[in-house]
């Protein structure tokens, strides 16, 4: 358990702070790359990386200049006037995107509302769709956010009980199932919005050629595509984004996380001119969206994905890394799954919770994320080295 400095930290925290989490009892108050250290000074490797806002490493030397650089010369004007950073760092962000048009805003669950909005917009005014009609099909086990609107379409009781009443026009069907898409589209739909890799749902990486599939089907049926790539972009799955793995490309885009480079909150949703469009004065905004601060930290973000080639790196260092595991995989080991550096190992239900072993884990300095009972997920920062893969196989096979 943690020590008495630790405590002291973990009851202020639970006196003060809404319960919404149970974190693994550690107290991190430093952090450089791949390492973090708790309040007693003992060392860890981070494989959760903020749930892969972190993609970069702890501290990039890059991002902190940049943001240091920025917020001794300009944070925020809001929108209400133009900023000398915005339009460059949107360009940036549709280059690598490969899109042609972006809109700023914070958190992730901003962007996946705005893509909402957006794609209800387009319906009404592009497909003539009857007002207030739009529907929107999601994948069952899906994780886009804590909104109300967002959550009134999970499948996880957690998320939702409680919250209600939610909003309409969402249909729910299985993940990894393009028949059963086809089956749901009506002349109502205005859009299809999937990650191309369930995250929270345990990193549930669907067939080869699902993502190819379901952009057919959406082309075909004249229905957007939408990729929520909040977690499985930037990197994390070995190509900027995971839809480019089978060259799916998508209607529209939500990307956040990493996009801040854990430093602050950057996100965005990136779509074509004709779909933005909709998008007028007035229609939509944020008062953080776009701020200079976010945008100098973006764009440094973005140059250290490209020029530390983080993509080919987490496509290399994750094959090595379901190497090993496969190696040291036991009877306990149901699955182990993933793509570039988000990968996680399924556990038997009789080989105890997947809590219990993240918590051993912690105890030999690998901090590691535990999801949905019997999964443990392996995120570490793409700026992670063999070595360093080496050193949490060698923890992971002791706690196996
Ligand atoms: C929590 C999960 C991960 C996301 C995708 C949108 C968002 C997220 C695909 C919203 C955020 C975070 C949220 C955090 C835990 C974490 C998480 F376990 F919740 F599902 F990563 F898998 N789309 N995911 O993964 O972005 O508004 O948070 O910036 O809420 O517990 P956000």
């Amino acid at each position: 358990m943690a020590g008495k400095n630790a405590k002291h930290f973990i009851d202020l925290e639970n006196r003060y702070t809404a319960h919404g989490y149970h974190p693994i009892p550690v107290v991190i108050s430093r952090a450089k790359g791949v390492w973090v250290w708790d309040t007693e000074g003992r060392k860890y490797l981070d494989c959760l990386s903020a749930y892969s806002a972190v993609n970069q490493g702890h501290l990039h030397p890059r991002i902190i200049k940049a943001m240091r650089e920025q917020a001794s010369r300009l944070t925020l004007t809001s929108r209400a006037f133009h900023n000398d950073l915005l339009g460059a760092f949107m360009k940036k962000l549709c280059r690598v995107s490969r899109m042609e048009m972006a809109l700023p805003m914070n958190t992730g669950a901003e962007a996946v509302e705005t893509a909402i909005k957006v794609a209800r917009k387009w319906g009404y005014e592009r497909k003539g769709i009857t007002r207030n009609k739009a529907e929107i099909i999601v994948c069952s086990e899906n994780f886009h956010g804590r909104t109300t609107t967002i959550v009134g379409f999970s499948t996880d009781p957690d998320a939702n009980t409680g919250f209600g009443p939610f909003s309409p026009g969402f249909k729910i069907i299985p993940y990894n199932d393009p028949a059963a898409l086809k089956k749901a589209i009506t002349k109502n739909t205005v859009a299809f919005l999937v990650e191309p890799i369930q995250g929270e749902a345990g990193v549930n990486v669907p067939d080869d050629g699902y993502l190819r599939k379901i952009r057919d089907i959406c082309t075909r049926r004249g229905i957007l595509l939408i990729f929520d790539e909040i977690q499985t972009g930037l990197c994390r799955t070995g190509r900027m984004f995971a839809w480019m793995h089978e060259n799916a490309k998508p209607d529209m885009v939500t990307i956040g996380k990493a996009l801040g480079g854990g430093v602050m909150p950057v996100s965005a949703v990136v779509s074509s001119r004709d779909i933005m469009s909709v998008i007028t004065p007035g229609t939509h905004g944020s008062t953080f969206g776009g701020n200079p601060l976010a945008c100098a930290v973006g764009s440094a973000s973005l140059d250290v994905l490209i020029d530390e080639k983080l993509g080919p790196r987490a496509t290399r260092l994750g094959k090595l890394f379901r190497k090993r595991l496969h190696g040291i995989a036991n009877e306990k080991v149901v699955e182990i799954r993933g793509r570039g550096l988000l990968n996680a190992i399924e556990l038997k239900q009789s080989a105890g919770t997947a809590r219990e072993y993240t918590e051993r884990l912690m105890k030999l300095g690998v901090l590691a994320k535990d999801t949905h009972g019997q999964t443990i997920r392996f995120a570490p920062p793409l700026v992670i080295t063999e070595k360093q893969i080496e050193w949490i196989i060698g923890r992971v096979k002791k706690v196996l």
